[in-house]
């Protein structure tokens, strides 16, 4: 990546501060394990984290990801990470594993690409999960239909997606014609941060190199792209020729939930169970429930109802999980 199309990024008050501490502002580009690159006015370079910011962070989220503003040395060889800047927008999802820890997928986005393909990946429940963990991350979430020239009726799909992305734009695209990709390009802007996720295979690194006009991403070969085989494995931050910044992402096989945000992917049936008789109806067969009436009418879908219930437990799971190892690790403070 060229330094010379740096994002604008912190504000000149932020810049000059970290100068006065003989540091540099570099925003993360890559990671694999413990070894970063950062871009800056002085070029990309390897970086690692300062031991200090290791000793204090106490999570995931306190680690430098892809998309992160930093304030680094650079004078030796491999820069060292001694600050992580305040982040715009937070992606994370939780990690696999017994710890509630969340993971970030990627920071400082503006725009989210959630990416489905028209075939056997094509999942609304899925979606909702993405647009749900999307709306959370202070992010704009937009949807991309893939594939279009596998679907025989991809108005279809549209239409079905328009009805559960509330809020978010929803783009038919493919790899095969001139313009398959020109609905992308018209919603990116230079200097804005966009990141691609959805399953693996989806095709994902195909719209990144086709943005960048050049194949920076492996692909999968046609026919090699079976199930559980994921192409991308790290992710990466790239600026385009037109002077965007775009994100790519490995396929993700299940989007556990962490931060959450029900108001704005599921709008219908907030507005809905507002209307219900009873504030506290749980729409299980209380009298004058919108929620069931709206279900039985066919205005709202029961699989979407039932995903939406379904998640919000998983939720409160999670938060019970976090609140009672916030709770032992304090009570493990004290005791030592
Ligand atoms: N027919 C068709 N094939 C496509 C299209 N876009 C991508 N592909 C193919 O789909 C396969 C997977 O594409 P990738 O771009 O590697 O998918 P990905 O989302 O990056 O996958 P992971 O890196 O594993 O997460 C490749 O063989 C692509 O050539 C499309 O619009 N139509
Ligand atoms: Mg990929
Ligand atoms: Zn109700």
């Amino acid at each position: 990546m060229n330094h010379t199309n740096l994002p604008p990024g912190p504000n000149a008050s932020v810049r000059a501060a970290a100068m006065q501490d003989g540091l540099c502002v570099a925003r993360v580009s890559g990671q694999e394990r413990d070894l970063y690159t950062i871009v800056s006015d002085h070029g990309t370079m390897p970086a690692k984290v300062a031991g200090k910011l290791m000793h204090q962070a106490t999570g995931p989220l306190d680690f430098p990801a892809v998309g992160d503003w930093v304030a680094a040395d650079t004078s030796g060889d491999v820069a060292v990470i001694r600050a992580v800047l305040p982040r715009k927008s937070v992606l994370e999802r939780k990690s696999a594993g017994v710890t509630s820890a969340g993971q970030i997928i990627a920071s400082n986005v503006d725009v989210v690409f959630i990416c489905m393909s028209m075939n056997e990946n094509y999942n609304l429940r899925r979606l909702e999960r993405y647009l749900s963990v999307v709306w959370a991350s202070g992010a704009e979430p937009c949807v991309l239909l893939t594939k279009r020239d596998l679907s025989l009726d991809p108005g279809r799909y549209e239409t079905e997606v328009g009805l559960i992305a509330l809020g978010a734009d929803v783009l038919v695209v493919t790899d095969k014609g001139e313009d398959g990709y020109a609905a992308i390009e018209r919603k990116m802007a230079a200097g804005r941060t966009y990141a691609f996720v959805g399953s693996s295979g989806v095709g994902k690194s195909t719209i990144v190199n086709h943005l960048m006009d050049a194949a920076v991403m492996a692909t999968s070969d046609i026919g090699k792209a079976d199930k559980g085989h994921h192409t991308t494995t790290t992710r990466q931050l790239f600026a385009t020729p037109a002077g965007a910044f775009v994100i790519d992402t490995p396929g993700m096989r299940e989007l556990q939930l962490d931060a959450v945000d029900f108001d704005s992917a599921f709008a219908d049936i907030e507005t809905l169970a507002a209307r219900c008789k009873f504030n506290d109806c749980t729409h299980g067969g209380e009298p004058r429930c919108a929620v069931r009436e709206a279900i039985e009418d066919g205005r709202l879908s029961a699989e979407r109802m039932e995903n939406y219930r379904k998640m919000q437990k998983e939720a409160d799971h999670q938060e019970r999980k976090a609140k009672a190892a916030e709770i032992a690790i304090a009570r493990w403070r004290r005791a030592h």
